[in-house]
């Protein structure tokens, strides 16, 4: 039987909460096993000791074999803060280049958008995770004086770049349905970076003749993932229009409880790290009522990642059935169950299979 070693960071808000969840259906799973190493870097320790990671605990992660994410954000400390000092560095010394995304519209859930049923939205954004407008190069001089200025600098890098371009297509191969990636820019008003950027979409692309393509400003595509979200298959974006863009395709799916997201090394160098998009979500902290399956579909994505394709599709399976049979569900999708009942849901399921 195969043994992972995972790292686990529940962090903030409701991340514990939901990461439990994720770790009782891991270890229902029974084969592949896994340890996992409960690291308590969050908020909560920045506030006791003034540091969320220890000294060398960004190094020990390189032991793991994967990093599993709860949440990052506290309402008493600055969000630049904590993402700069908890997630941020995560991605970038991993080298976690790669954040996907998916989107899939389950039968028993309803989207807000009229006339989208079951699979009708099923796409993915590949998120550049390392650059871009997150790249922490900027400045403020003059603070509080009426001659203020602050500089924020994004980098688009042709290494950073092509690479994620080229995963979006490598990933329209490998999801083999529709085979289109659509690449988002604001080209016409970020003459440098975003111009760079279409110019490398434009070379990557001759690389694969057999997917279609299409290139669009993010203002349109915002408009068009709430019009015409069953036209995209794979979007490849920069680090904010991704991040922005994976709030909308949550939502259109039912829930950002249902959106999971997989922080990945390609190459398997370094571990990936693997959370729910949403974030700490203040109001639901302590009540129970989180909606842990978009934990518990990153866990899929975890063990799918580790080479367990039998076992993620076994989580996968146990939460469709869930959500097609509707009985025990969380608030955030019209049900009155608790983040623990619908947690114990999804373990029977696999324990029964
Ligand atoms: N589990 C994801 C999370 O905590 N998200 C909060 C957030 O704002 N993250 C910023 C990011 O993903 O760039």
């Amino acid at each position: 039987m195969t043994n992972y070693e995972i790292a686990v960071i529940g962090g903030d808000g409701v991340g514990p909460e939901v990461i439990e969840e994720g770790i009782r259906v891991l270890e229902a799973l029974g084969d592949p096993a896994f340890r996992f190493t409960r690291l308590d870097w969050s908020s909560d320790r920045y506030k006791r000791t003034g540091r969320f990671i220890p000294d060398g605990g960004l190094d020990e992660l390189a032991s793991f074999d994967a990093i599993f994410f709860g949440a990052v954000g506290d309402e008493e400390v600055q969000d630049h803060i904590t993402l700069n000092n908890l997630i941020l560095p995560i991605r970038r010394r991993y080298d976690q280049y790669a954040c996907v995304r998916p989107a899939y519209l389950y039968e028993g859930v309803r989207s807000p958008l009229a006339g989208q049923g079951p699979g009708d939205i099923d796409l993915v954004v590949i998120r550049e995770n390392t650059e871009g407008e997150y790249a922490d190069i900027g400045g403020r001089v003059y603070h509080q004086t009426d001659q203020e200025v602050a500089i924020q600098t994004s980098v688009f890098t042709r290494h950073g770049t092509e690479r994620i371009i080229r995963y979006a297509f490598e990933e329209a191969r490998r999801r083999g349905g529709r085979r289109k990636v659509t690449s988002i820019t604001k080209s016409n008003a970020q003459g440098y970076g975003m111009v760079f950027w279409d110019e490398v979409f434009e070379n990557v692309k001759d690389a694969y003749p057999d997917i279609e393509t299409e290139s669009l400003l993010i203002d349109a595509a915002a408009m068009d993932f709430v019009r015409r979200p069953q036209d995209f298959d794979v979007v490849v974006a920069s680090n904010l229009f991704g991040d922005i863009l994976t709030d909308i395709s949550a939502i259109t799916i039912g829930s950002m409880g249902l959106a999971p997201s997989a922080n990945l090394n390609p190459e398997r160098v370094n571990p990936s790290m693997f959370e729910p998009v949403h974030g700490s979500a203040f109001e639901l902290i302590g009540k129970n009522q989180v909606n842990p399956l978009a934990t518990i579909l990153a866990a899929a994505m975890m063990v799918e990642f580790l080479g367990e394709a039998e076992a993620g599709a076994a989580i996968r399976k146990a939460v469709a059935e869930n959500l097609r049979e509707g009985r025990l569900r969380t608030p955030d999708i019209g049900g009155s169950s608790s983040t623990a009942e619908v947690g114990k849901d999804i373990v029977r399921r696999l324990e029964q299979r």
